[in-house]
């Protein structure tokens, strides 16, 4: 009978489509349905799932919030959800290249052709091998990046001429500004430099941007101290060990001192080695918090600094003058190797 049913849902998720014509998108939501979040993580198609998100403009957190088991939105509310989070209508080309991606057929960039776009040098790509990060000089314009960071400040009530206004209700303590899907953020995610980069690092143009938000991380003052992220991975460090990336747009510019993204520059090569050194039973999570070497990493407003996502890194505490405005970027192919197990 369990035999059937499953038969006869997997049949049911291959044929309906619904309006947006995405095959995937149903079996996405009834798996959503019946499982929660976290085993919503562990199905084997993780990677999928989130290129179904990112090609649908959508945030994964925005996503599970909003199919939590307990309200079970029907499918036709979460279409409308993801149409209204469009702003109305979707982009019908880029439908089609996530229709083409999910059914395994090859894709180019979302930009066309990367022939002729700057990548990073030789000298750059040695760099990055070696210290597992590099900054990326001038991966968007000074433009793109200003009208970026206003949209943040616009997003907060806030100004950056009026310091009393860093700091509002509305912010809270967290560096992280939930901020998604303006059309600034947008167009960085776009920015053809940026896409080249990824793609030279990933070895492949099917990439997918994350839709992910913004941050404004302001000078600490007596009564508003710097709550972190301090320093962690994003990933699980179980082996085997894969490759990933993580990227951030400065959107203004960012001496060391000033909040600057930090990290253990070349300890994604090492990682293995210090695991064993660790004496049995220990939680290399709290271990990493005593390990030296963590670094802020500087830039000018259009740097992108991209990191291996098994260096451990963080932001640091503002000891500047003016805020950390940055956009957090990542781009990832259609599918990739991830490891499951979750240490
Ligand atoms: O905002 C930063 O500088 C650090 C970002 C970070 O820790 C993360 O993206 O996981």
């Amino acid at each position: 009978m369990e035999n059937m049913m499953a038969a006869t849902a997997a049949v049911q998720s291959a044929e309906h489509t619904g309006r947006l014509g995405i095959p995937y998108l149903f079996r996405y939501w009834q798996r959503a349905n019946s499982l929660g979040a976290r085993q919503h993580q562990d199905t084997g198609e993780w990677d999928l799932e989130c290129t179904l998100l990112a090609g649908l403009n959508l945030n994964v957190l925005e996503t599970a919030r909003f199919l939590n088991p307990h309200d079970r939105p029907s499918f036709e509310a979460f279409e409308d959800w993801i149409i209204a989070a469009n702003g109305g209508a979707m982009d019908e080309a880029g439908l089609a290249r996530l229709c083409a991606a999910l059914a395994g057929n090859p894709v180019g960039s979302a930009v066309g052709s990367l022939d002729g776009v700057e990548g990073l040098t030789p000298q750059e790509l040695a760099f990055w091998d070696e210290h597992g990060y590099v900054v990326v000089h001038n991966a968007v314009t000074r433009a793109d990046c200003d009208a970026a960071a206003a949209a943040i400040y616009k997003f907060l009530d806030a100004s950056p001429a009026v310091p009393g206004s860093w700091y509002g209700r509305k912010f809270g303590v967290s560096i992280w500004v939930p901020l998604l899907r303006h059309p600034a953020f947008h167009a960085n995610r776009r920015s053809p430099r940026l896409i080249k980069v990824f793609s030279q690092l990933w070895g492949r143009e099917d990439l997918w941007a994350t839709v992910d938000q913004g941050g404004l991380n302001p000078p600490e003052r007596e009564d508003w101290k710097f709550p972190g992220p301090r320093v962690h991975w994003d990933v699980t460090i179980a082996p085997p060990h894969r490759f990933g990336v993580q990227g951030i747009l400065y959107l203004t510019d960012t001496p060391a001192e000033q909040g600057a993204f930090s990290c253990i520059p070349g300890f994604h090569r090492r990682l293995n080695e210090w695991l064993r050194t660790l004496p049995a039973g220990a939680n290399p999570h709290d271990a990493l918090k005593r390990e030296p070497g963590f670094v802020p990493i500087a830039g000018n407003a259009g740097d992108l600094v991209i990191w291996h996502h098994l260096l451990p890194h963080g932001s640091s505490p503002n000891r500047g003058r003016l805020p950390r405005v940055a956009q957090y970027i990542t781009l990832r192919p259609t599918r990739w190797d991830y490891t499951r197990e979750w240490v």
